[in-house]
């Protein structure tokens, strides 16, 4: 029963008061709290990348809290996300800047990224729809995506503003990211499909390899 020499803490008690303390970073907790204010929206994001999908979202557009919905749940990241913005003029400012907060917090999260699995990559359908993501903890930003959604609105959600959304993620995550929808007849769908993958995607990217601890998987060194 009693074997490991060090450790220290009873092998198998209540939990131990002092949390034992790994010296990689990547090990740390994982998660960040940002606010971003502007004259043009408020945005406070709070994301735990070790989670286990649980979300509380209030952007004032019900499909798009549907959709980061999909990225905690598929993500396996426990978000928070509370905006306000000038949605009397049209959801642009507000989805961008969700964007850039979420994609702000998850950068901060991620820390050094020693350990980082870093690239990950998904495909999802939803009926008739089929999309693929695939992300790079590069710290490069880059966005190519090509989906040809087949209507402009989906519910109170204007479908161009996934590539924004996308993209101030993307510049502010520091990542590359490459979404393709292949199929998909329903915009409902398509939007969902792509979501849905850059969560598995992300969950992927985000996952620590026991491999390679501490290890920053680049061979540069740094990322
Ligand atoms: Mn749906």
């Amino acid at each position: 029963m009693s074997s490991r020499p060090s450790a220290g803490a009873s092998a198998r008690g209540p939990a131990a008061p002092r949390s034992a303390k790994p010296s990689q970073s990547i090990a740390a907790p994982r998660h960040a709290e940002v606010e971003r204010n502007t004259k043009e929206t408020q945005i406070r994001v709070r994301v735990a990348l070790d989670g286990s999908g649980r979300a509380q979202l209030s952007t004032g557009i019900g499909f798009f809290d549907h959709m980061l919905d999909q990225v905690a749940r598929h993500g396996l990241i426990d978000l928070g996300i509370d905006a306000k913005g000038d949605l009397h003029i049209d959801g642009h400012h507000l989805v961008e800047d969700v964007g850039i907060t979420l994609g702000m917090a998850v950068a901060q999260a991620v820390g050094d990224k020693a350990g980082l699995t870093r690239y990950g990559h998904a495909y999802v359908p939803l009926d008739e729809a089929l999309s693929r993501v695939v992300i790079d903890f590069s710290g490069r930003p880059g966005l190519h995506m090509r989906v040809p959604f087949k209507s402009a609105m989906v519910g109170g959600f204007d479908t161009q503003l996934a590539y924004e959304f996308f993209q101030g993620f993307a510049n502010h995550a520091m990542v590359t990211l490459h979404i393709d929808n292949l199929h998909g007849d329903n915009a409902h769908h398509q939007c969902e499909t792509v979501f849905k993958a850059f969560a598995r995607a992300l969950r992927m990217a985000l996952a620590v390899d026991p491999r390679s601890v501490g290890v920053v998987p680049s061979t540069k060194g740094s990322l």
